[in-house]
């Protein structure tokens, strides 16, 4: 597999799942900017939406979308419990996280880490102001439902705790005050000291700043 990815951009989400799958994956980065991946493809050509994660299987067909690829690769490994077993009602349940933390938070947050060069800039302004107002009552249904659990879905580490995990990376780095939520300090603490996670954590740090350089 490849895994056409940016440093801590939401295509960590999948390294984060790989990581604890055991499974493995050629990771290739790409600058978002002009599209161009470091081995030379455009990866417009393979995903039109031109976006990471893009992930390209043995067989090569490529599966975009990170709610697919992290059942995906869930679905790989049923000795690890990534993913509650398909038509489980504990997969709804999953999948009810995804789409929470996709649409609620994913992009709400994401508009205070992106910049977007010709956009109107007062636009833009309004548009942080209400990723502000909507971001704390999303932020404290996640942290009310940790309460007492370790994880999203209990005493287990599912593939929604990768898509979590990410989004407080991004939430700590637009500097986004996470002191009213305790239960998600702790819950991020947790995370960044699993042994298949912190490696992971390293290489997204190097990587992003020879990026920088
Ligand atoms: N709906 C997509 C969103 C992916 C996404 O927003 N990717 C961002 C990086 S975090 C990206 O590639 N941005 C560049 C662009 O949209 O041109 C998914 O779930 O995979």
């Amino acid at each position: 597999m490849k895994l056409y990815a940016s440093p801590f951009a939401c295509s960590f989400t999948v390294r984060v799942a790989l990581a604890e799958a055991g499974l493995d994956a050629e990771i290739v980065w790409v600058d978002l900017q002009t599209k161009q991946a470091a081995d030379g493809v455009d990866l417009r050509t393979l995903n039109a939406k031109g976006q990471v994660p893009t992930l390209v299987l043995d067989d090569r067909a490529v599966l975009t979308e990170i709610g697919a690829i992290l059942q995906y690769l869930g679905d790989r490994v049923p000795a690890r419990p990534l993913v509650p077993p398909p038509a489980a009602f504990e997969r709804y349940r999953l999948q009810e996280w995804l789409s929470f933390i996709a649409g609620e938070i994913h992009k709400t947050l994401g508009v205070l880490l992106i910049t977007a060069p010709g956009f109107d800039p007062a636009g833009a302004e309004v548009t942080r102001r209400l990723a502000h107002h909507l971001l704390p009552a999303r932020l404290g249904h996640i942290a009310r439902a940790l309460d007492g659990r370790s994880f999203l879905m209990g005493e287990y580490f599912t593939v929604a705790d990768a898509y979590l995990f990410n989004m407080l990376i991004w939430a700590r780095y637009v500097e986004l005050d996470l002191a009213p939520w305790p239960a998600l300090g702790a819950y991020f603490a947790r995370l960044a000291a699993r042994p298949a996670i912190a490696p992971v954590l390293a290489e997204e740090r190097a990587a992003r700043l020879a990026a920088q350089r």
